[in-house]
């Protein structure tokens, strides 16, 4: 069985992170999922509509993803390859390059983003930004 994971914020969920679980999904047959927390999200400096929990429904009811666990910090990544017996890391090509580190224990995927879409333009063609 191969185990793919990947993090995010998944806030306003949209159809630029269904093609990013969809594709991740395919390299493999398992996909883990870490999910900002709210805490997190601060220290990102990402203000969020939808809370963790909120969140965290969304994103188990998509047929892509078996399992979600909570993003608390930028550093767990390596324990949750370990602990999760990961064999793929997956990003948007946004982060392209920043998890390379983590090539030292799994395999790491950077899938290109989804251009036109993102959860900030939501928000400013709505006028809420
Ligand atoms: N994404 C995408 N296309 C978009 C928007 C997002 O492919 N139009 C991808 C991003 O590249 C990322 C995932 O969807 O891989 C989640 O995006 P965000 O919720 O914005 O995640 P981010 O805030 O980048 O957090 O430790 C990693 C961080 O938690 C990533």
């Amino acid at each position: 069985m191969k185990r793919v994971i990947t993090y995010g914020t998944f806030d306003l969920l949209h159809y630029g992170h269904i093609n990013l679980l969809k594709r991740a999904k395919e390299l493999g047959d398992y996909l883990i999922v870490g999910l900002s927390t709210n805490e997190f999200n601060e220290q990102k400096g990402k203000k969020c509509y939808f809370p963790y929990e909120e969140r965290k429904k969304l994103l188990e009811a998509i047929r892509y993803v078996d399992l979600v666990i909570p993003e608390e910090c930028w550093e767990q990544k390596i324990d949750d390859i370990r602990k999760y017996d990961v064999d793929i890391f997956v990003m948007g090509d946004d982060w392209k390059g920043k998890f390379d580190y983590l090539k030292d224990y799994c395999e790491v995927v950077y899938l290109s983003r989804t251009p036109e879409i993102s959860t900030t333009k939501i928000k400013q063609d709505l006028g809420l930004d």
